[in-house]
């Protein structure tokens, strides 16, 4: 069968590593303080103690780890073919030789020609973040845990820690737990808040652990305002024509000059820049609605198999997404777009809340049933689900006793699939 599609975290022949690009600089800035975060009246500096953790140039270390002939090399991630290839990030090796994110993969290789160019593979990466999360439960309560992209996380040490001292061991603890657990090294911000850890774990990058505070505040003072949570190269323009280049400039700018041009952001940089950031943790989990995944494919479809095998992909997806936020579903809408821009969609009821490929598969093979068929002039170009209605799975640790009895290891096999790759293990979904 040669049918192909690009899925972003289901690899088949060819990968659509753009997307996942695309993807990934669209995460949102979950959490980037805002006006109503910040209480001037809270004592800022006083007892409270953050800490920024980032992994080192993180899909290239992985991708290091997971292959022994990688180490020591100039690696990017990213496509390893094509045109439009990119880099999605790269190696320090590489890294040294003045290769960077998001270089095209055709200007990277003329810079270094040795440069080994690996393919980039999503669900591994989630699974150790979400790995060291369920691991950083062992110093903190998870409500104290905020991860803020794929290789980032906030913890608030606050309720552990007494001084700066404490954050310190806390953070080297820390280092030890991820290095244990993923055999990877990271970079570690300790402050007093979450604006300053995130801009001190760039300082000794990669394996670095730099704590400031209040003392040490001029560290960050002296740095462009570039390099500040928030401002990107837009707004540091719009600083310097009003002569404001570093953070110690902007901590200490006319609050009234900052307003006019930026409104109330002036006041947010301003108070970020001088320290004052009060904000806290940031809770994405539980908050789920729902959950979505739609995939056009690059090449149109319409035999029944291969609608089969797009439906069954979708479906993997969405269901191991539901276990990695350990939550099942009670309700299903399937969708597909024609390549007559035509919608079919529809959902329905599941008897009971699941995350069982083989249930959702199901459930959605009856839905695809009363779409019009597609056939070799009505080809079908885009598949879409979404689960809603969910809840937590309480079955996950105590397997349902009067339920269905073979109920498959799928976190297990998740992990598997993190571990080593989508190809090694696949569930039959038509089985049972
Ligand atoms: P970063 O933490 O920004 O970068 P990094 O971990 O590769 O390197 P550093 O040591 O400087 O932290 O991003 C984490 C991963 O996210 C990165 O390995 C690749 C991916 N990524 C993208 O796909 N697109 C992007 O634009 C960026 C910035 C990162
Ligand atoms: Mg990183
Ligand atoms: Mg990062």
């Amino acid at each position: 069968m040669d049918t192909v599609s690009s899925s972003f975290f289901i690899p088949r022949k060819e990968q659509g590593y753009s997307d996942i690009f695309k993807r990934v600089r669209m995460m949102p800035l979950y959490s980037f303080p805002h006006y109503k975060d910040l209480k001037p009246h809270i004592n800022h500096e006083k007892n409270r103690f953050f800490i920024h953790l980032d992994f080192d140039a993180f899909y290239a270390q992985v991708e290091q780890r997971d292959n022994p002939s990688l180490r020591g090399k100039p690696v990017s991630v990213g496509s390893t073919t094509g045109e439009k290839g990119i880099v999605m990030t790269a190696s320090y090796e590489a890294r040294a030789l003045g290769i960077d994110t998001a270089m095209s993969l055709w200007q990277a290789k003329k810079i270094c020609p040795k440069l080994i160019s690996v393919p980039c593979y999503g669900p591994k990466y989630e699974g150790i973040m979400q790995n060291l999360i369920r691991g950083l439960r062992c110093f903190v309560p998870e409500d104290c845990i905020e991860m803020y992209s794929i290789d980032e996380c906030f913890i608030d040490v606050t309720p552990v820690v007494r001084d700066f001292g404490q954050a310190k061991e806390l953070a080297m603890a820390i280092k030890q737990k991820v290095s244990d657990l993923e055999d990877l090294t990271c970079s570690l911000g300790v402050s007093w808040n979450k604006t300053y850890t995130k801009m001190a774990t760039k300082f000794e990058k990669p394996d670095g652990l730099t704590v400031i505070t209040p003392a040490d505040r001029h560290r960050i003072y002296e740095l462009p305002v570039k390099k500040m949570w928030g401002i990107g190269t837009r707004i540091s323009r719009r600083l310097g024509v009003m002569n404001i280049f570093t953070i110690g400039e902007l901590a200490s700018a006319s609050e009234l000059a900052l307003c006019r041009e930026f409104g109330v952001n002036g006041t947010v940089f301003r108070r970020l820049a001088r320290g004052e950031d009060t904000s806290g943790i940031i809770h994405t989990r539980g908050r789920e609605k729902s959950l979505n995944h739609h995939h056009t494919l690059t090449h149109n479809v319409w035999k029944y198999e291969d609608i089969e095998s797009e439906i069954r992909r979708i479906t993997e997806y969405i269901c191991r997404k539901l276990r990695s936020k350990e939550l099942v579903t009670r309700s299903l809408y399937l969708v597909i777009r024609y390549d007559n821009l035509r919608y079919a969609g529809d959902d329905t009821k599941l008897d009971t809340a699941t995350n069982d490929d083989r249930e959702i598969f199901k459930a959605a093979m009856n839905i695809f049933v009363k779409f019009p068929r597609p056939c070799e002039s009505l080809k079908a170009r885009m598949f879409g689900m979404t689960v809603f209605d969910l809840h937590e799975d309480l079955h996950r640790y105590t397997p349902s006793l009067f339920g269905n009895n073979v109920r498959l290891p799928y976190y297990e096999l998740d992990k598997l699939k993190y571990k080593y790759g989508e190809g090694i293990i696949r569930v039959g979904l038509n089985a049972g």
